[in-house]
């Protein structure tokens, strides 16, 4: 099965950026050369992880970076999106590690010398315990740590970088981490959802300041996830359940970093809830972007449930992802163009895209038609927008490789590669390959 689309489509054109995307904490291991993040501590409470595991050795991909490099020049993508590990690289005392910086710089050169673009993710979920134990990111300090930490890697970084994203999904670290705590570190409470958000938000803007003023020439932006928020049906509470979902998930991040202000949900926030917002706070946080990254991988629907109260609602009929998530591409198109539509928007990238399915390795390789269908539907949607007038420069699927999927463990398998985890041996699926030989061709329409 092929990944195919127009040739007069804008994703068909050479200058559009294909990539895959990995992130530290899932992929590196290698954990006895780092200092302690707060996902080691959550892995280590019992209960936390689905499969009770954890990312001391993960993907190996601290060792095996070479081997993994080869990998990625061998599916012809332009672009490798992925995370430095924060405890990796900054000591207990707010200095550079060489031992970790050089690990980066090694991969940055090797990634440059293969004309791969870096996309590097300065902050991807795995926050140092030390500023965890000092209150995390319900503490602001830690906005201005994460600053220090951006102006001491940019300039170790010096020209090897490509573009920079400061945080990948607020969302996901304030809401999973501080308000459901089913990611780490596990804390609990409305209010402390809100709290982180600003925190995050506020280490954003202080770390775009850092980048305007040390890598002015790199793409300059952050990553957020999106996903469109639909009412169950026409009533009006079910349209009030679905604005406020989407007030909460996809305005609550991109109207402050793009307009310096909360979209008016805020009013409707007991003030026990409101967050910590100091003065010029706002404007920090509104810092001039190059791009936005999103990230999609399916839709919302809701449906109240009594007086501002929610349940979502999935529909059965839909095919669904490893993950219980609907395959719903138009969704992609949808909230494309809904953005848009509302903001003046900077180009866009697609920074993750993809499904976890239930693949089955056998006689050496992995049919994953599924998954193949999935990035089909996905960059076909992605291409409707870009049709109607969105800008889109870029795609990346997310997962290079299987790997370390959160609170799911590793049973989840996102990866056009597979991961064995016992060999550590990697086989590029049926999907990489696809997604190989769709780059490619548009490489030589180039050429020929
Ligand atoms: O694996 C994650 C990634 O770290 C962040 N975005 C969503 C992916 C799939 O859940």
């Amino acid at each position: 099965m092929k990944i195919s689309l127009a040739k007069s489509s804008p994703l068909s054109q050479v200058n559009f950026t294909y990539g895959v995307a990995t992130a530290a904490f899932q992929i590196e291991g290698a954990a006895d050369s780092r200092r302690a993040c707060i996902w080691d501590t959550f892995c280590a409470t019992p209960d936390k992880i689905k499969d009770k595991s954890d990312g001391l050795v993960a993907c190996d991909h601290y060792h095996r970076w070479e081997e993994d490099l080869d990998l990625i020049e061998s599916l012809e993508v332009d672009a490798y999106r992925f995370s430095i590990s924060w405890p990796r690289v900054i000591t207990l005392n707010g200095e550079l590690d060489p031992q970790g910086v050089s690990f980066y710089i090694k991969l940055l050169d090797a990634l440059n010398k293969k004309n791969i673009k870096p996309y590097v993710t300065l902050y991807h979920w795995d926050l140092p315990q030390h500023l965890e134990d000092n209150g995390g990111w319900l503490n602001r300090e830690t906005a201005y740590h994460f600053r220090d930490y951006v102006e001491l890697i940019t300039q170790a970084f010096g020209d090897r970088v490509y573009s920079y994203s400061t945080l990948n999904e607020p969302f996901c670290s304030a809401y999973l981490g501080y308000e459901l705590g089913i990611h780490a570190p596990g804390i609990v409470g409305k209010a402390f959802g809100k709290q982180a958000a600003h925190h995050l938000l506020l280490a954003h803007g202080l770390g775009m300041q850092a980048l305007a003023k040390n890598s002015p020439n790199t793409l300059n932006g952050i990553v957020l996830n999106v996903s469109p928020c639909y009412p169950k049906t026409d009533a009006e509470e079910d349209i009030k359940a679905a604005w406020a979902a989407d007030q909460n998930l996809n305005h609550w991040y991109v109207m402050p970093v793009l307009e310096g202000k909360y979209p008016s949900s805020i009013d409707t926030l007991p003030e026990a809830e409101m967050p910590p917002i100091e003065e010029g706070d706002m404007d920090i946080i509104c810092q001039p972007m190059d791009y936005l990254g999103l990230n999609y991988y399916t839709r919302e629907v809701y449906q109240a449930t009594g007086e501002n109260e929610r349940e979502k609602w999935v529909d059965e009929s839909l095919p669904f992802t490893d993950m219980g998530w609907e395959v719903y591409p138009q969704g992609l198109t949808d909230i494309l163009l809904q953005l848009n539509k509302q903001y003046t928007l900077p180009p866009l990238y697609i920074t993750e895209n993809g499904a976890a399915m239930p693949d089955t390795y056998a006689n050496g390789q992995v049919q994953d038609t599924n998954r193949i269908e999935y990035f089909q539907g996905h960059l076909q949607a992605v291409s409707d927008a870009a049709e109607k007038g969105v800008d889109i420069r870029g795609y990346f699927a997310w997962s290079l490789m299987d790997n370390f999927e959160w609170a799911e463990g590793y049973e989840k398998r996102f990866g056009i590669v597979y991961v064995d985890y016992a060999t550590q041996q990697r086989t590029i699926k049926a999907s990489g390959l696809a997604y190989r030989d769709f780059i490619s061709r548009r490489h030589f329409a180039k050429s020929a």
